[in-house]
């Protein structure tokens, strides 16, 4: 069986001895595990060679079926991905493959509470945040779902009090203003969902969000601000993040000075953590601190008191309906067979793109303002997760993981970057997303950006031959023979795969649908990679380098104990600040 086992190893690319698992720690589980993998990435492999130069102009010309036997449907959400590089084999195999690597047991873990986050030894289960079915979900055999409602509980009443002017600043205005203070985890989730729900936001209610360091963003937002009518919510799971705490800390120094007094600071501030003692030491009362575990990932906390200014700017019912969607997506993740499963599908044609066609890049593409910061919350949820070079064990991973994920707004991007999607020389499979209504009364722009939505997927599809290239060109009223060399570069090779997904409209269910059917695909992606998806550990270096650089930054003498390239950085910094 080990021998076995270091066969798959060395099929793999990896030399025992080298960066591999020493053949002997291998056990039988683990070699069987080994030898399934092996057997369907070989299957994939032998497959890939086969379709690799089909064309999908092609496929689609001989089979007028195709959108609905690649097309899934949940709810309002339809997945187009029939303008993939597939045929029905592909998505057998691909599906082989997420069964060999134990999905489906993966999956029921997650949901149990197992501490599948095995270097923090905890459990995952920001699936419990937005559990509606009233089963329990245990911790330590502990059902944490007692404790998950009646935070919820205290947030919609703290959020109705704000919203109904119940609760005031400290003369007796109206709070109108909510400010945000967190970073990462604890900011793009929360901003992201707000922008996306602005329809939705009570009128008179502005939020803000302050995440960077930088003192010219908190001076940006604080100068908008009256110190009567704005409530802070200092947000850090830890409460220890250094960006967050020097903000919270500017914030409360610029409301004293407003206010003058200690005593207002109760009405104006409230911290969302798992640190009751840090939110205590910072100077709020715990009466005004909203909790959650440390089973919820920062990356995955929205649905948490981290959603508080969520729940603030859309009211109870709207963040339900929120976590309503999540749910409905869970429970399609839970129950649909693996090859009508969305969260299932989207991670199985990233790992085809991804480990087979050597996609190195992934584009996120909203044709939805309401969607602008959605690449930069998938950038974090995917990336965070998945980029590792080690898997759940710590020995080196067998392939390369988590692709770059990067975005922005369709409609922008077709004037800047899409040269690159459409005729640049690597394949960048894409995501087009975009709602079918329009919370716009301009009804006129949303039909202009949506026949570039569909007409650039269809484009990156087909591609545009020699043949097609000089008619196109003779349409124009030119001759192709005195367009001489231009001619190819106006071709388009095509054969360029994109995933659409079209909601019929932006509101909170909907959205919910969406960010979870991302946060599982990203599961699926881990648990084939043999990833733990849920620790961070690259991003906590930063954390504590920085620390010790800042006390030398205000010590007198010269920086001598780095690289001559650190200290000659930071020396000239001290010279030039
Ligand atoms: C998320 C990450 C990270 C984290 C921030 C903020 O999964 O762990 O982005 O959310 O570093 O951390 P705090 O919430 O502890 O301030």
């Amino acid at each position: 069986m080990a021998e076995r086992a270091a066969n798959a190893l060395q099929w793999c690319g990896i030399r025992p001895g080298t960066r591999a698992l020493p053949e002997e720690r291998a056990t039988p589980a683990e070699a069987e595990h080994f030898v399934a993998m092996q057997k369907a990435t070989e299957a994939l492999m032998r497959h890939y060679e086969a379709i690799e130069s089909l064309q999908m102009r092609d496929m689609f010309a001989t089979d007028p079926q195709r959108f609905d036997r690649f097309s899934l449907e949940l709810g309002d959400l339809l997945f187009d991905y029939s303008k993939n590089r597939i045929i029905d084999e592909t998505i057998t195999l691909l599906c082989e493959l997420a069964e060999a690597a134990d999905l489906k047991e993966w999956r029921r873990l997650m949901f149990r509470g197992d501490k599948i986050n095995n270097t923090e030894q905890r459990a995952v289960l920001h699936t419990a945040l937005r559990n509606r079915s009233g089963i329990p979900v245990r911790v330590d055999g502990k059902d944490v779902m007692p404790e998950v409602n009646t935070e919820i509980a205290r947030m919609a009443a703290f959020a109705v009090s704000i919203r109904n002017g119940e609760r005031r600043g400290f003369t007796g205005k109206r709070i109108s203003d909510v400010v945000n203070i967190g970073i990462g985890g604890s900011d793009l989730g929360p901003k992201m969902v707000c922008e996306a729900l602005e329809p939705f936001i009570q009128p008179g209610l502005r939020l803000h969000f302050l995440s960077n360091v930088d003192g010219v963003a908190a001076e940006q937002v604080l100068q908008e601000l009256d110190p009567e009518t704005t409530l802070f919510i200092v947000a850090s799971k830890t409460f220890t993040t250094q960006e967050t705490m020097t903000n919270a800390r500017t914030a409360r120094e610029w409301f004293l000075s407003q206010s003058g007094d200690e005593a207002f600071i109760a009405s104006h501030f409230v911290a969302v953590s798992t640190n009751s003692e840090a939110v205590s030491a910072f100077g709020i009362d715990t009466d005004n601190m909203f909790v959650f575990w440390d089973w919820v990932g920062g990356r995955f906390s929205l649905w948490s008191a981290i959603g508080l200014p969520i729940m603030i700017a859309i009211g109870e019912e709207g963040f339900s309906e929120l976590l309503d969607g999540a749910h409905a997506m869970d429970c399609h993740f839970m129950e649909a067979p693996l090859e009508r499963n969305m969260p299932v599908i989207l991670a199985l044609l990233g790992i085809w793109y991804h480990n087979y066609f050597g996609a190195e890049s992934h584009a996120v593409l909203p044709y939805d303002q309401a969607l602008r910061s959605l690449p930069a919350y998938l950038q974090q949820l995917d990336m965070e997760s998945n980029g590792k070079s080690v898997d759940r064990d710590g020995r080196p991973v067998l392939t390369t993981t988590s692709p770059i994920l990067w975005g922005a707004t369709g409609i922008n991007g077709q004037h800047a970057f899409y040269q690159l999607l459409h005729q640049g020389s690597r394949l960048v499979p894409a995501d087009f997303i975009a709602t079918a209504e329009t919370h716009s009364s301009l009804k006129h722009h949303h039909d202009i950006m949506m026949s570039n939505f569909f007409s650039q997927t269809e484009a990156l599809m087909r591609g545009r031959t020699l043949g097609e290239t000089r008619e196109a060109i003779e349409d124009a009223g030119d001759s192709p023979d005195e367009a001489g060399h231009r001619v190819s570069h106006m071709i388009f090779e095509g054969n360029r795969p994109t995933n659409t997904l079209l909601l019929r409209k932006m509101n909170p269910f909907n959205l919910g649908m969406l960010v979870a059917l991302y946060e599982h695909k990203i599961f699926v992606q881990g648990v084939i990679w043999n990833l733990n998806s849920f620790d961070q550990w690259g991003g906590e270096l930063g954390k504590q380098l920085a620390k010790s650089i800042l006390d030398e930054l205000n010590a007198g003498s010269a920086v001598v104990g780095h690289d001559s390239s650190t200290n000659g950085l930071i020396n000239t910094y001290k010279r030039l600040r």
